[in-house]
């Protein structure tokens, strides 16, 4: 298998997480975000929606779309599993994980960026604001969902879904210099994991095109 991603792309690193857990060994290939390869129709002609990443099978199949190649993956691969069985923990999971997936991580993405400065003349210190403004609203509802939970995790004992969704934006939270205090189950689970040798392997630096 291949992975087409970018060594600071969250939604790579949702997926070298998720790699790392199962112990599933692929090929990476870096697609150059700040060079804009991902709009070069080498790798359009693959994934029309010009985002990484991207999961080529051996058979040439491609996957788009991380938490898809994160279920994919657990379908494949199921130990560890990704997700509890029990149908009502699994669907907080999912919508903990969506609301890093879908309602924060979206609208700090690098064109929605690029979009607001070339549109609406936003600056750096512009772009700053919005993004921790999004960041901030999400984690406030999930420190809120996780104080039901007296678990290591989220919800669980161990890392599973979201943990693969939660790490890359907590690392994305710094970039755009977050202030974490208000978040100390958020910080807790981030270090939990960042103790781990898996998630270890998943960080932006330790990957091969990491500058
Ligand atoms: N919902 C998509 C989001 C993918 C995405 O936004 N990827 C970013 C990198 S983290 C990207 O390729 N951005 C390129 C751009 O915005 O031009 C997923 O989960 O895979």
């Amino acid at each position: 298998m291949i992975l087409h991603g970018y060594w600071r792309s969250s939604a790579s690193y949702r997926v070298r997480i998720a790699l790392a857990m199962k112990g599933v060994k692929v090929k990476q290939v870096a697609v150059n975000l700040r060079d804009g390869a991902q709009t070069d129709p080498a790798y359009t002609e693959k994934n029309p929606q010009g985002y990484l990443p991207m999961l080529e099978l051996d058979d040439g199949t491609q996957l788009i779309q991380s938490l898809a190649i994160l279920d994919y993956l657990d379908a494949t691969f199921p130990e560890p599993s990704l997700m509890p069985s029990e149908p009502i923990l699994r669907s907080k999971i999912l919508a903990a994980s969506m609301i890093i997936a879908a309602d924060i991580h979206p609208i700090q993405n690098l064109s929605v960026l690029k979009y607001i400065r070339g549109e609406f003349d936003a600056d750096d210190a512009d772009v700053k604001t919005w993004a921790q403004h999004w960041i901030l609203k999400g984690f406030n509802a999930l420190e809120t969902l996780a104080k039901d939970y007296n678990t290591p995790f989220l919800m669980t004992d161990r890392p599973m879904f979201f943990e693969c969704c939660l790490i890359p934006q907590v690392y994305n939270a710094n970039r755009f210099d977050v202030d974490m205090a208000a978040f100390p189950k958020l910080r807790a689970i981030n270090d939990a994991c960042l103790a781990r040798e898996d998630f270890q392997l998943a960080i932006p630096d330790n990957q091969p095109d990491a500058p």
